[in-house]
């Protein structure tokens, strides 16, 4: 946050829009239209609420690549404020992908039919992937800003890796439906100014009124995300301590 303007979290070579859903009521109205949640919500055979969601950019990178892996897990902090996920094999539920740039490469991959055999392995390696999935890789690449991908999150997926000459982010909305009996997740915070123009549904959909089970996305300690590391890790232990107060309150 610089001079009181909300800005980006920066992790991994992504940029991530922080409190994204805070940014504009159209978001929220995107994120909950309600043909979109008819079609999920057909697809889940349950209610659904917003369990995860960002707005964040990535750019071409050598050394930072997101791994192939599946999504239908819950995250927590332990006892001692360590942060696990669990990989919940029954679940399914939906991810939205939506472009606000054009994309040339670095788009969107998922492995046609995954969620049939993924099971509760949450990461594959590239080898892997390459050997045995290689004609199942469906790239969403070379598409126009607005394009909105919409998939089971138990099918193996990443961002493809890319190398751009442009040098040019792509920049993308994600959003994650889960079933009721899954985690409240994320926190979310919205201004006071379109809260009242929410309609009932939407609140449902956002969690009014319920604790969040997680923090926002990057998760992880300041030791994670800063450069200094050294600095944070020495007082990993006091960190980790704070985050469960957090989480706790
Ligand atoms: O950005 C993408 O194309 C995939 C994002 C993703 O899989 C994730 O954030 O878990």
């Amino acid at each position: 946050m610089i001079n009181g303007q909300m800005g980006y979290v920066s992790f991994s070579g992504y940029k991530y829009l922080f409190q994204t859903l805070s940014w504009s009521k159209h978001i929220i109205d995107f994120l909950t239209h309600p043909g979109l949640i008819e079609v999920i919500e057909e697809f889940t055979e349950d209610k659904v609420h917003i369990s995860n969601y960002r707005i964040y950019s990535s750019n071409s990178s050598k050394s930072k690549k997101m791994g192939w892996h599946t999504d239908n897990k819950i995250d927590f902090y332990d006892e001692d404020g360590n942060f696990i996920t669990k990989t919940i094999k029954e679940d399914k539920g939906i991810i939205l992908i939506s472009y606000l740039s054009d994309v040339i490469d670095g788009g969107t991959q998922i492995i046609e039919g995954s969620h049939k055999w993924a099971g509760d392995k949450e990461y594959w390696s590239s080898d892997e992937v390459e050997s045995k999935y290689k004609d199942k890789i469906i790239t969403f690449n070379n598409r126009k800003a607005g394009t909105t991908i919409i998939y089971d999150y138990r099918c193996v997926h990443r961002a493809k890796p890319y190398e751009n000459k442009l040098k040019e982010d792509r920049i993308s909305a994600f959003c994650q439906y889960s079933r009721s009996s899954l985690p409240v997740g994320e926190p979310i915070l919205l201004p006071t100014e379109f809260v009242d123009e929410l309609t009932s549904e939407q609140k449902r959909l956002l969690n009014f009124n319920k604790k969040p089970s997680t923090l926002n996305w990057p998760i992880g300690g300041p030791w994670e995300l800063y450069k200094r590391e050294w600095f944070f890790k020495k007082r990993k232990d006091d960190i980790k301590q704070f985050i469960k107060k957090i989480l706790n309150w």
